[in-house]
């Protein structure tokens, strides 16, 4: 098998990566170790950047997000049992965001990608990346119990956290930097209309929680819990009533609950893989960094880099100049950090770490009192929620 561009792995970044490609009549094979069911039910993100909502929109994906998405003006933070909303086109110059799962997303660029014959296979899972410093790299991938090749002209691996794509770049030139927190997010999904028409970020003593959504008819909701937990510890009522206790206001609002369908823990991670190219072998999405999910910024920071990537070749194609591409890791890896340190920052601020001190409680209150009372400060989390510019 040949292909210009050989993609690893079917989640938000291949998927797009191979509609862009399409539309600009460059060939690509996406490889997806899961089979369809499983990549279209993960629950993963909510939030589409205004950047990731115009992307999508020119690529000719967006139909259905335009019928069923839920734009959200804003956001609301909660403290003290206070409450601000952050009103995001007016402290941005008119951006917002879309209320979208990624499941949807993933949905979406799947049939339009079938629709254009365009070759995806499910449950062919890519082996190793050989060949990054050729003009010729190649991917062993297994399917349907058969080893085969793909030569391509450019591997992306944009094959999430625990893929193989980066192991393509040589131990001596790659750069980690992380950071693990103390702490998770248990996530529910419930059959109930959201309590609120915005998501709601609360910082409580007892931790941190997320009221969000995911339709009219259906919530989604996030407790900090202390890394490790098992989601089957927690009893239906015990997370509604701790939701109740640190979403607790002054006034009247109430917490509508309902039957809790599906409930889960994920950890809280920091981490970025430098650099995000070795030779013909391009890092994109999760493969490259990831985010603690505070900030709703993984899937759009998947989406920046495949849209960097696809412009690079783009232009190389049309103007047999090479720079995008050379500057591939260096523009990404731009952005990758200016999402970094804003889902750091909101992660740090609205979480309580096991041993935190009152004055670790009393820096985080004075954070929020200077967000919700001087514009600047504002601003700049608006400006970082609804994304950072693409170029
Ligand atoms: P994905 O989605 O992990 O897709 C990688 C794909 O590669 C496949 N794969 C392989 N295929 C072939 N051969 C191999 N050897 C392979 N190894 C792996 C996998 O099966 C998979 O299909 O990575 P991608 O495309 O980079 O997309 C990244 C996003 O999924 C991720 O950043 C977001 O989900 C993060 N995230 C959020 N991002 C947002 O922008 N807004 C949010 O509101 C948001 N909320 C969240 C989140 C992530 C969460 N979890 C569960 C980590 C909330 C949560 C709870
Ligand atoms: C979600 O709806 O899943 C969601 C929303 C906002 C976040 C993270 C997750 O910051």
């Amino acid at each position: 098998m040949r292909t210009t561009v050989g993609i690893i792995g079917a989640g938000p970044a291949g998927l797009l990566l191979a509609r862009l490609l399409h539309n600009a009549g460059i060939d690509s094979v996406v490889l997806e170790s899961r089979d369809r069911a499983y990549v279209e039910q993960r629950q993963r993100a909510g939030i589409l950047e205004q950047g990731t909502v115009d992307v999508l929109r020119a690529a000719g994906a967006a139909a259905r997000m335009d019928r069923e998405g839920i734009p959200h003006d804003g956001i609301e933070l909660r403290f003290d049992r206070r409450r601000h909303r952050v009103d995001f086109p007016a402290l941005t110059g008119g951006r917002s965001v879309m209320v979208y799962a990624q499941t949807e997303v993933c949905k979406d660029l799947i049939a339009l990608q079938l629709a254009a014959g365009g070759p995806l296979h499910f449950e062919a899972e890519a082996l190793a990346v050989e060949g990054a410093e050729t003009e010729n790299p190649s991917i062993r991938f297994c399917h349907q119990g058969r080893e085969d090749v793909l030569e391509c002209d450019y591997v992306v691996g944009c094959d999430g956290s625990w893929g193989v794509a980066r192991k393509a770049v040589p131990a001596d030139v790659s750069q980690v930097f992380e950071r693990t927190y103390p702490f998770g997010w248990l996530g529910i999904l419930a059959d109930v209309p959201p309590s609120h028409d915005e998501l709601v970020y609360a910082r409580h003593d007892r931790g941190f929680a997320l009221l969000s959504m995911r339709s009219p008819t259906v919530t989604r909701a996030y407790l900090q819990v202390p890394a490790g937990t098992d989601a089957a510890d927690w009893g239906d009522e015990e997370i509604w009533d701790e939701l109740d206790r640190r979403l607790e206001t002054d006034d009247a609002w109430t917490l509508k609950r309902g039957p809790i369908t599906a409930k889960s823990v994920t950890p809280m991670r920091s981490y970025v893989h430098e650099p995000m190219r070795h030779g013909r072998v391009f890092l994109a999405g999760d493969a490259a960094h990831i985010v603690p999910p505070t900030g709703a910024k993984g899937l759009n920071l998947a989406v920046g880099d495949v849209v960097t990537f696809a412009r690079a070749l783009v232009e190389l194609r049309e103007t047999g100049s090479d720079a995008r591409l050379e500057a591939y890791s260096a523009t990404c890896l731009r952005r990758v950090w200016q999402a970094e340190r804003f889902s750091y920052a909101m992660t740090t601020m609205l979480h309580r770490a096991p041993d935190a001190t009152g004055f670790e409680d009393r820096i985080q209150l004075a954070q929020l009192d200077r967000i919700t009372t001087a514009r600047p400060a504002e601003t700049d989390l608006a400006e970082g929620y609804t994304g950072f510019p693409l170029d």
